[in-house]
């Protein structure tokens, strides 16, 4: 089955493209398409609102991701704003800012969310799925694998960063492959 992945984060491809089983074949949107508005307040308005806007400019089965870092301490932030938070500016700089946040800040618990969703508005279904990791957020800024805020995650049950981790092991326990683990094997079902 081919499915548009509404993602303009070539990192989030390069993830799910690990991540999918073998009948799902990606394509990635068209450079001519417009940005999907997202004006929701949780990671599923968004997702949906990006899986419906670019199932029904391409009349396709679409998947979309919406996701992001939330730190307990700092009461869910950055959250549904990840990607917007500070934005222009590199991640290096978003990290430290974050670092700087939790300066003193004994409690570092912090999880990686994840909303996954399929529509195809031509079949008429809509189905998500939600993946989550936990850990702790790193003193520091460790590693260079991954993307966004990946270096100062530490996930739960390893003393290194997703950053220092392979990809393998984030793809094998990350909220995407939760996520869309979920989503493939639910949509299996359906089609
Ligand atoms: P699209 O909307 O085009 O998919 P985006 O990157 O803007 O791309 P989101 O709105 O879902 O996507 O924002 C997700 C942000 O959350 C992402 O840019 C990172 O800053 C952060 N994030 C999500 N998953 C992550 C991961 O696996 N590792 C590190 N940071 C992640």
């Amino acid at each position: 089955m081919i499915v548009f992945f509404a993602t303009k984060n070539p990192h989030k491809i390069r993830e799910v493209e690990s991540i999918k089983p073998h009948w799902i074949e990606l394509e990635k949107l068209p450079d001519s398409i417009p940005d999907a508005p997202e004006y929701g307040d949780t990671f599923l308005e968004n997702a949906l609102s990006k899986a419906l806007f670019y199932s029904k400019q391409l009349k396709a089965p679409v998947i979309a991701d919406d996701s992001g870092l939330v730190i307990e301490s700092l009461k869910g932030f950055p959250g549904i704003f990840s990607s917007r938070f500070m934005e222009g500016e590199s991640y290096k700089r978003k990290m430290e800012k974050i670092l700087k946040m939790l300066e003193g800040e004994k409690n570092r618990s912090a999880k990686f969310i994840c909303n996954a969703v399929f529509s195809d508005v031509e079949r008429g279904f809509v189905i998500s799925s939600k993946g989550e990791v936990t850990g702790n957020i790193a003193e520091g800024i460790r590693g260079s694998e991954g993307f966004g805020y990946d270096p100062i995650f530490i996930p739960r049950g390893f003393s290194e960063t997703f950053g220092e981790l392979k990809e393998e092991i984030k793809n094998s326990i990350s909220h995407r492959k939760k996520a869309f683990e979920k989503l493939f094997s639910m949509l299996r079902g359906l089609i």
